[in-house]
């Protein structure tokens, strides 16, 4: 790597520098700097005398201390943010004028927040819910947020809806219930009455809504935006981020678990994958529509509920998006990062897609709000690495100090300064679109298909996508109290397949759909089903579990050929400590049964050992560890006197087979065993099973 290349990617770090505070090895004083001689006892009138109110100190951290929060956001209130760089593969003048698209050696800091939608700021990581994957690039022509979704499309198409939504979707107003959560009635209320809504519910109950990680979801900028040359030409596109790792989810029963066992998993897997130098790298990519092309589709460009299917406008890969440093300070970073639809670079521009016209009001209006006044741009995580002149002035908090007696254009004193940039100087021309109509409320004929792409999305899925989905619904209409509301979900869906109208149906109590809808007749888009993503072991984590007399060699052996391939191993055992080897060789416990479980791991490994096995057969703990591993699907294996410890826990007939019979049928079911001291093969199955995910 060139150094201007680290340079420039280092330019954001070193801007926040300036700012970082580290108490090491500091002296305690006071706001205004004044050395502290005693911070844990009031000032007081003889040691059991009132407080008196000379006492500075005391006011000035109580006064702190009461005003430490400010309002979470409105929605994506729970969220966590990293830091690292995007780089372009190529130069693409043709397409767009933008700066930050143009010179593969130019590496253009970034910071993203990953959230969830629904939860307030403590709610858990794995709810079922949209993830918000919002990327603020520092460009060298100004800050561009890309705000983007873990879905290519949205539950409405203007954004005059917005506020009635969120009211229906949020906790209900009379009793707060429930936290973080769609299965409920006003929100399905909401939905029976907004139809638009159809195609994103389906992705909201299908397993996109519940990621493994936040490492392995992408990203959809949802709306239809421009990219301008510096011709002045426009083309249509719509952005996407594709994770290298691949798109991979939880099951429902995973997540619910996790959420109770450790509601921080997402933010924790993520600061853990860049803490062990495991960094997410995920891939830009753009759709690309010409302006000729607007009306050759039979969905509306415009229409927030539809996405592109990508065998028809194919995905353009452009560059490479790498998170590589953990923040310092949630507070200061991933709480007071500030996102703005309207933040646009030349060479970008929007188009007249309502639900995008409604964000560029709402998010720079509840900054305003959230961070206390106009001056938000100048905390440090949201300030340009672009210089910033203008004559904006003064608000609560304002840290730039203007010199100068002018602060108004044009103006005669300073020449005009700061002078206007045309278009070929850089300056933002929004794109002259030629817009001619009638004030109106009313949406576009071409907006009105509901149904179509909901069905395109439904016949995309693979079966066991689909057994997902209707439990889902399962769960989510279950949980509705008013069977008219049930009843209209069932009619509302039988527009998208019979067969997922009837699943719901039988599965929350009430009639088959009564009306003759069509269904839609759409051919799979198969870049629609999570099956046909990347699969890799790596950054994997396997759970083996340990106790006293356990084979040495296998999990040596077992170890070594995980460790090759970037897997991490935890060492689980019934206490904490160490336990030993048929070798008495030690080994390091690194969680044991109550701080941990089956959902925290992709994967188990049982080693033989006829101590050890005799032990665990006693430990309520390990078997439920590997009902749950198999329960989930994910890879389960053992070996040797383990394959017993399996038997007596997985389904009856495991219990009766044979010993050859047996190893069969454990291996027709996925799980893994072997009768051998040799674990090379089986090491490397056990390994691409892993990789398979389930
Ligand atoms: Fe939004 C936050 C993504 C529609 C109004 N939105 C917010 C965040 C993401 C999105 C990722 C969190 C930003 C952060 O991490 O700080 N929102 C979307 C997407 C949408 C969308 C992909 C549809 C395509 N949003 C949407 C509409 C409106 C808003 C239609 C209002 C008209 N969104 C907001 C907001 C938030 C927000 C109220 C809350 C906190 C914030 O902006 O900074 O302004």
């Amino acid at each position: 790597m060139s150094n201007d290349k680290q340079n420039q990617q280092d330019a954001k770090n070193q801007q926040l520098n300036e700012y970082k505070n580290s108490n090491q090895g500091e002296k305690m004083s006071t706001d205004q700097g004044i050395k502290i001689s005693n911070s844990s006892e009031s000032l007081k009138v003889g040691d059991r005398g009132p407080t008196i109110m000379e006492d500075f100190h005391f006011r000035e951290k109580m006064t702190h201390f009461d005003h430490e929060r400010i309002p979470e956001r409105v929605v994506h209130a729970r969220g966590f943010g990293v830091h690292g760089y995007f780089e372009p593969y190529e130069s693409m003048p043709e397409l767009t004028k933008a700066k930050f698209l143009q010179n593969p050696s130019v590496k253009t800091p970034v910071f993203v927040r990953f959230s969830t939608v629904v939860g307030s700021r403590g709610s858990a990581d794995t709810v079922r819910d949209v993830r918000g994957f919002a990327t603020k690039f520092f460009t060298e022509d100004g800050n561009f947020d890309l705000v983007a979704n873990n879905m290519p499309v949205f539950f409405m198409q203007d954004g005059m809806k917005f506020p009635d939504f969120v009211h229906a979707i949020k906790p209900e107003p009379d009793n707060e219930i429930p936290q973080a959560s769609a299965a409920h009635d006003t929100l399905w209320d909401w939905v029976v009455h907004n139809r638009e809504s159809a195609h994103m519910m389906l992705w909201l109950l299908s397993d996109r809504a519940i990621p493994r990680s936040f490492r392995m979801m992408e990203g959809f900028g949802v709306h239809t935006f421009r990219f301008v040359n510096d011709q002045g030409k426009a083309r249509f596109i719509k952005f996407h981020w594709k994770p290298l790792l691949g798109v991979h989810s939880l099951t429902w029963d995973e997540s619910q678990k996790l959420a109770g066992k450790n509601p921080d998993f997402h933010r924790q897997d993520l600061w853990d994958a860049i803490n062990n130098g495991e960094y997410p790298e995920y891939e830009l990519g753009v759709q690309i529509i010409e302006e000729e092309q607007e009306f050759d589709f039979d969905f509306d460009i415009l229409d927030s509920t539809k996405l592109w299917p990508e065998e028809q406008v194919p995905v353009k890969i452009i560059g490479k998006m790498t998170l590589n440093r953990n923040q310092d300070n949630f507070f200061s970073e991933t709480e007071q990062v500030a996102f703005h639809m309207g933040n646009i670079v030349p060479g970008i521009d929007f188009t007249n897609d309502p639900l995008l016209q409604g964000r560029l009001f709402s998010y720079l209006d509840t900054q305003l709000l959230r961070l206390g006044g106009p001056n938000f741009n100048e905390i440090p995580i949201n300030r340009p690495l672009a210089p910033i002149h203008n004559n904006q002035r003064d608000g609560f908090h304002r840290m730039t100090i203007n010199k100068g007696k002018v602060s108004y254009s044009p103006n005669g004193i300073l020449n005009n300064d700061p002078a206007t940039s045309s278009f070929i100087e850089g300056g933002f021309e929004h794109y002259q679109e030629k817009v001619d109509g009638r004030k109106v409320r009313m949406r576009s004929e071409s907006f009105k298909d509901h149904y179509t792409q909901a069905a395109l999305f439904y016949n995309s899925l693979s079966e066991p996508e689909k057994r997902h989905l209707h439990k889902a619904f399962h769960f989510e209409v279950g949980s509705v109290k008013d069977p008219n509301i049930k009843q209209q979900v069932v009619e509302m869906f039988s527009n998208v397949n019979h067969t997922l109208a009837n699943e719901i149906a039988k599965g929350v109590g009430v009639e088959p759909p009564q009306s003759n809808n069509q269904e839609p007749k759409v051919a799979p888009s198969p870049a629609l089903s999570q099956l046909q993503t990347k699969f890799s072991p790596s950054t994997r984590k396997v759970g083996i579990i340990l106790a006293d007399g356990f084979k040495f060699s296998e999990v040596q052996e077992m170890m070594n050929a995980l460790r090759n391939q970037d897997v991490h191993i935890e060492i689980i055992s019934k206490t904490l400590g160490k336990v030993h080897s048929d070798q008495n060789e030690p080994v390091n416990v690194q969680k044991n049964y109550a701080t941990t479980h089956s959902v925290m791991y992709d994967a188990l490994f049982i080693p033989g050992g006829k101590q050890h096995v005799d032990q665990l057969t006693t430990h309520k703990e390990a078997k439920d560890f590997i009902k749950d591993t198999f329960a989930h699907a994910k890879t389960l294996g053992a070996s040797n006197e383990a394959i017993n410890l399996f038997s007596t826990v997985l389904p009856k007939q495991t219990q009766l087979a044979n010993e050859q019979s047996k190893n069969e049928l454990f291996n027709d079911m996925g799980v893994l065993t072997i009768q051998s001291d040799q674990l090379t093969d089986y090491s490397q199955s056990f390994i691409e099973q892993l990789a398979n995910h389930r």
